[in-house]
């Protein structure tokens, strides 16, 4: 048959809500035990888009209760037998590709053509991947048990594909899970709630309370929470760290990031330039591993800047579902206003300021893409994690100044190297301080490799067999004979 008006699907659903979502706990959608609520709006208009549950404690006990009911269960289940959930749920996700990727958009204000081909897809190769570990674990993980019911809180950048990053290694091998998204982007979580429930995921392996930082509070706190796995700013990152601290909880956290793009004198500099517009214009810069910090060898600074501003001025600003775009809305009127303030500070502070002369739309939380020059290494905007459409240009002589300036951040998430000589890329690549490194490639996110930071961008691993371990301990032989003698 004629293929399905996806816009009008996403809106019928809205539609068939009335705009208004309960939580998602042990398989059923309820209104908060307290009636209380929240407002969300369309970052592109300024719409109101949606009416959400603001979780309380007694629905954050609730949701706990039933992950603990579901995880005894659930982590019975043989390996196979959680590997065909998962990839029933990866089938599905696919299947709802269209009103996944449109929700996405409407409700994040990121362009359509990236949830469509970069959020959805990569979110359901999550759930192929980690179906695959589930079919290997009484092998692989033989002297390894889940770590229980496990508590995740999740950021509004990615809200779709964090959501998988968590939830699809959790299930596989045998937690049940409380899931927090966040405030302003919850609507894929929930739809995704009733698509995992009409897939066959029994009730209480996924619940999802929706709400904001303190319902996440509520989550954290929750004696009968085994893990935290968190994905946000440094500073909730840093609290989640003391509250946990001597709970016996596991803890994992993926936190900010200054990750450095650097380009020597000798890299493919169109390449290069096509580099920076994935590294700090895609998703509007609102990436925890932005190439932020543009460190460019000095021979060739003046020609690599004028390509820049030249391709800047060709990127497309629109409506997130117009497929023409290349950046839509930044996500929530509050972290515009933190962006503009942080780029007046920057000029402030003595860095010249290049922003594309585009076409913007009216009435959304619309910011162009930037370029700051000739900016200071401990300047506030070459030290603070912006989060927005903002590349930060500083220049360098040698390669041990690329690799000084590189370091000279407190975070570590990420570092893309632009080089045509793979002995000095290498070289350099394995001095630099982050979790993960590509050369000549940015933004490159695969479900075999465990993404993750060091220093205050947290620790733990997401995807790959390190990403399984998060979500195991190791446990003796005889407990393992117990279970299986069970
Ligand atoms: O993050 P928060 P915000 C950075 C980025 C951005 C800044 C602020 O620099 O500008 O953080 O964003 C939940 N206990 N990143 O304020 O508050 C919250 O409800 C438990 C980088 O949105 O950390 C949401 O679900 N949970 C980042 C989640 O934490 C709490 C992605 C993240 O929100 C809580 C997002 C509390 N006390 C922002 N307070 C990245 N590295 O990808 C809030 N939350």
């Amino acid at each position: 048959g004629p293929a399905p008006e996806s816009d009008n699907e996403a809106r019928d659903w809205l539609a068939g809500h009335d705009g208004s979502f309960g939580h998602f706990i042990n398989g059923a959608f309820a209104p908060s035990a307290d009636g209380a609520k929240f407002e969300t709006f369309e970052p592109a208009t300024g719409a109101r888009l949606a009416t959400l549950a603001r979780g309380g404690r007694q629905d954050v006990d609730a949701a706990v209760a039933a992950a603990r009911k579901a995880q005894g269960p659930w982590a019975k289940l043989s390996g196979h037998e959680r590997a065909r959930h998962l990839y029933a749920l990866a089938r599905a996700i696919q299947r709802n590709g269209r009103v996944l990727a449109v929700i996405e958009a409407i409700d994040n204000g990121k362009p359509i053509r990236e949830t469509r081909d970069l959020d959805v897809q990569l979110a359901a190769r999550h759930f192929y991947h980690h179906a695959g570990w589930a079919q290997l674990q009484e092998s692989a993980f033989a002297d390894h048990a889940p770590v229980g019911v496990v508590g995740q809180i999740i950021p509004w950048n990615f809200p779709f594909l964090m959501l998988a990053w968590k939830v699809a290694p959790a299930l596989a091998l045998g937690n049940t899970v409380v899931l927090k998204p966040a405030e302003f982007t919850s609507l894929t979580a929930l739809l995704f709630a009733e698509i995992a429930t009409a897939a066959g995921l029994p009730a209480g392996v996924l619940n999802i309370v929706t709400g904001e930082g303190e319902t996440g509070g509520l989550i954290v706190d929750h004696p009968d929470v085994d893990k935290i796995a968190f994905t946000g700013s440094t500073e909730v990152g840093r609290l989640i760290r003391e509250k946990t601290a001597g709970s016996g909880k596991s803890l994992t956290l993926e936190l900010g990031g200054k990750s450095p793009f650097i380009v020597f004198d000798d890299a493919d500099i169109d390449g290069a330039v096509e580099g920076v517009v994935d590294a700090i214009w895609f998703n509007q810069g609102q990436v925890c591993c932005a190439g932020s910090r543009l460190l460019v060898q000095e021979g060739v600074a003046h020609l690599f800047h004028e390509r820049l501003k030249r391709r800047m001025e060709m990127l497309r600003m629109g409506p997130p579902l117009d497929k023409c775009i290349d950046m839509g809305a930044i996500v929530a009127p509050v972290q515009l206003q933190r962006i503009e303030a942080l780029v007046k500070k920057g000029v402030e502070e003595g860095a010249v300021l290049h922003q594309a002369k585009l076409e913007m739309p009216k009435g959304g939380s619309f910011y162009p893409p930037t370029l700051l020059t000739g900016v200071q290494p401990t300047s506030t905007v070459a030290v603070e994690e912006i989060f927005g459409p903002v590349a930060v240009s500083m220049t360098f002589r040698t390669p041990e100044e690329a690799v000084q300036l590189a370091n000279h951040t407190r975070y570590g998430l990420a570092a893309s190297i632009w080089s045509e000589t793979i002995g000095l890329a290498l070289d350099v690549a394995a001095r630099l301080e982050a979790g993960v490194v590509w050369v000549n490639a940015t933004n490159l996110f695969d479900a075999a490799a465990g993404f993750g930071g060091k220093k205050e961008s947290g620790f733990g691993r997401e995807g790959g067999r390190e990403g399984c371990y998060e979500y195991l301990k190791p446990k003796a032989w005889q407990g393992l004979k117990e279970r299986k003698t069970a």
